[in-house]
């Protein structure tokens, strides 16, 4: 699968989250995308077992969300964000609350998730200053929680490589609640580990030290994601609601990742049963199809916001493209489809095939832990002597093969389209075994 294209310069751009020099050495490219299948330049097609970057879990190039933003695109392009509106823009934000969970009934657009948790911050602070509380400053974050690459979300963050750089740049005010992961007690775990509930007791220790009077607000992903898929313990994100009322914190739940139907659900509180103050989304807001992230409050936190003057400005916050209209006709789109074609309900009846296919894995050579919810699941690898080249050499040699399987340094990671049946998960784990043991 070579560069076909010998003359494309590929110097200029400088690609994101990269190995740069390696990649453009030897090129994966894809040219167009369909359903379940990129198409390589060669004309082969790969299979796509990570939706896009868990983005596109309704399939590619959907003919609905093709049809609903090219109508767009010659209708309006563009309305100026700030002081002026357009109709899919109320809408879309209509549609989004309506699938929350009840009392969250507010939703700020953003372009992304990275924008959508540092504007949350930024809402949580604004809202215990204007309450009197600007004292309520701290922000806890968790170890290895991935909030999106922006001042905020790394300083909350807890992806070691990703703060590194930026260390003595990083918010003040910040602690982070130790992760959820045990190798021994956890692994193999199916769905929700047994061992870890008492974990969430952590942040009465950040209380202890701080006093609650002085959090703001506590950021956690319901099911981290991109450091490899940990899966809440059985009672922990109950257990943190619990601390958090305790003592006026607000919990904010990053669903870049979990929301619209990745974990068989509209939002996570679908399947935990613990609702947040505030939700970040992104991703399947569009089915990955326009960049556009969301965030989502309670009623009292937006009201909060509006007790000034009314013509003056409540939130000094917002981005040129907040709202755009082809985000906005794609995001309608994907909630139609979402609902007419039942799809979430759908993600929920695979879970059971994908699991039982992952955990086929229990015994392979050099697999030390298997984790999966919903449609999310990982196949950890034992290091060889350089940590990430297992995984990355299983990420290269399957995408030779024809299938596109994601790596966070030594875990594979999996994050299939809804409607994937027996024969795609087939087609991705038999490519999987043959070369798992060949790298
Ligand atoms: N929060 C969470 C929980 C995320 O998963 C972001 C914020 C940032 O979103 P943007 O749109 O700014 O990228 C994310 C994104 C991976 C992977 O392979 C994960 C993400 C992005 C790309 C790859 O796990 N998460
Ligand atoms: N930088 C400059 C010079 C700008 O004028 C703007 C927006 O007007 C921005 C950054 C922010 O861009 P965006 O609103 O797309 O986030």
């Amino acid at each position: 699968m070579q560069n076909q294209n010998e003359n494309q310069n590929l110097g200029p751009y400088w690609m994101p989250f990269t190995a740069n020099r390696s990649f453009k050495a030897s090129p994966r490219m894809v040219v167009s995308a369909q359903g379940h299948y990129y198409t390589a330049e060669d004309g082969s097609k790969i299979l796509d077992a990570f939706s896009g970057l868990w983005t596109t879990g309704a399939g590619h190039c959907h003919p609905k969300i093709v049809e609903a933003v090219q109508k767009q695109a010659a209708k309006l392009d563009y309305s100026a964000a700030f002081q002026l509106g357009h109709p899919q823009a109320f809408e879309l934000a209509e549609r989004v609350c309506e699938l929350a969970p009840e009392g969250i009934n507010h939703c700020f657009f953003t372009n992304s998730g990275s924008e959508a948790v540092d504007t949350a911050l930024k809402i949580a602070l604004g809202y215990h200053r204007l309450r009197g509380e600007g004292h309520r400053n701290r922000l806890i974050g968790r170890e290895r929680g991935y909030h999106g690459v922006n001042f905020g979300g790394i300083s909350v963050g807890g992806i070691s490589p990703n703060r590194k750089m930026f260390s003595t740049s990083l918010l003040p005010n910040v602690d982070h609640l130790p992760h959820t992961f045990n190798l021994e007690k956890q692994a193999f775990s199916k769905g929700q580990p047994e061992w870890g509930g008492h974990l969430a007791a952590e942040l009465e220790r950040l209380v202890a030290l701080h006093d609650g009077s002085n959090l703001a607000a506590v950021i956690v992903e319901p099911v981290a994601g991109s450091t490899g898929i940990l899966v809440p313990p059985v009672g922990y994100l109950k257990a943190l609601r619990e601390i958090c009322d305790k003592h006026g914190i607000l919990l904010i739940f990053d669903e870049v990742i979990t929301a619209f139907g990745r974990i068989g659900g509209a939002f996570s509180s679908d399947r935990f049963g613990v609702v947040p103050d505030i939700i970040t989304c992104a991703k399947g807001l569009t089915n990955g199809f326009v960049p556009m992230g969301a965030v989502l409050v309670k009623d009292e936190i937006y009201q909060q916001f509006m007790q000034g003057p009314e013509n003056a400005i409540e939130l000094f916050h917002g981005y040129t493209y907040s709202g755009h209209p082809l985000a906005c006709a794609a995001g309608l789109a994907a909630m139609d489809i979402y609902r007419d074609e039942g799809v979430f309900e759908q993600a929920r009846s695979n879970e059971k095939i994908f699991e039982d296919a992952l955990h086929s894995f229990k015994g392979v050579e050099n697999v030390i832990d298997i984790r999966n919810f919903g449609l999310m699941g990982a196949i950890e690898l034992a290091p060889s002597d350089q940590p990430g080249a297992r995984g990355f050499a299983v990420h290269t040699e399957c995408f030779r093969q024809g299938l596109f399987v994601r790596n966070g340094m030594d875990i594979l990671q999996f994050s299939p389209f809804f409607d994937g049946d027996e024969d795609y998960y087939s087609q991705i784990f038999d490519t999987v075994r043959k070369i798992i043991n060949t790298v």
